[in-house]
């Protein structure tokens, strides 16, 4: 049996729904963050050389952690679930973008967002002011216009498509939700973006992340700094 080990308000939460929604057999161990640190406890870091969550088990000797391959070692394990569209589906190439979209290209700007922002807070007062400009002219340039070219065509893709990759919920949806979410909580899915406001609302209705929510037992899975 598989064993999800899911630490709280974490990108984990998104394998813990990716199970609800397939309706499979697993045990969870859940994990408070370290109150100091914020990070992991030593007992989540010990189980695989990344020490992040999500991290996969069972009971053949399996450690698997990074999101994106679970959520794949999971999905092959149910061939026959519409998650996954295969080669030769015509929803197949905005699965592809998707699914590598969120960890690849919208992940990695919200993180530098996080360091940019923790840097500026733990700056010493008297240097802070510098250290605002300097992180400010790195947000404008870099961070900035990239979560919008993201959001910009997420927004355009959830015109014609219910869900990210046409009209059925897919892995992607699932992977995307924890920076979607993020964005959210940082007030970047405004009036001027109804169609990723509509997927929220979508996401929140669905009965297995719902199921997800109360096992989670968070009021969020976003991670605040
Ligand atoms: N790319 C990795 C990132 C995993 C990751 O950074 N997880 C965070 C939670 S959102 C974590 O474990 N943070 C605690 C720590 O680093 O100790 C994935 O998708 O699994």
């Amino acid at each position: 049996l598989l064993t999800l080990h899911h630490l709280e308000y974490s990108q984990s939460f998104r394998i813990l729904w990716l199970l609800e929604e397939l309706e499979a057999d697993y045990n969870l161990r859940k994990y408070d963050r370290d109150p100091e640190t914020r990070l992991a406890p030593t007992e989540l870091k010990e189980l695989s050389p990344l020490g992040t969550a999500p991290v996969i088990t069972d009971d053949e000797g399996l450690v698997l952690a990074e999101s994106n391959a679970v959520i794949d070692h999971i999905l092959d394990s149910h061939p026959d679930s519409t998650l996954r569209p295969g080669a030769g589906d015509p929803t197949r190439p905005d699965y592809l973008f998707w699914f590598h979209a969120g960890n690849g290209s919208l992940m990695p700007m919200q993180f530098m967002n996080g360091i940019l922002t923790v840097m500026t807070a733990r700056t010493p007062a008297l240097l802070r002011p510098v250290v605002k400009k300097v992180t400010g002219k790195v947000r404008e340039m870099l961070v900035q216009p990239r979560l919008k070219a993201i959001f910009d065509q997420m927004e355009a893709d959830l015109g014609p498509n219910e869900w990210l990759a046409g009209d059925k919920l897919t892995a992607a949806d699932i992977t995307l939700s924890y920076s979607i979410f993020s964005a959210e909580a940082q007030g970047r899915i405004g009036a001027d973006r109804p169609n990723i406001r509509r997927w929220l609302q979508q996401v929140r209705d669905l009965p297995s992340f719902q199921r997800a929510t109360e096992k989670d037992g968070r009021e969020t899975m976003v991670f605040s700094f």
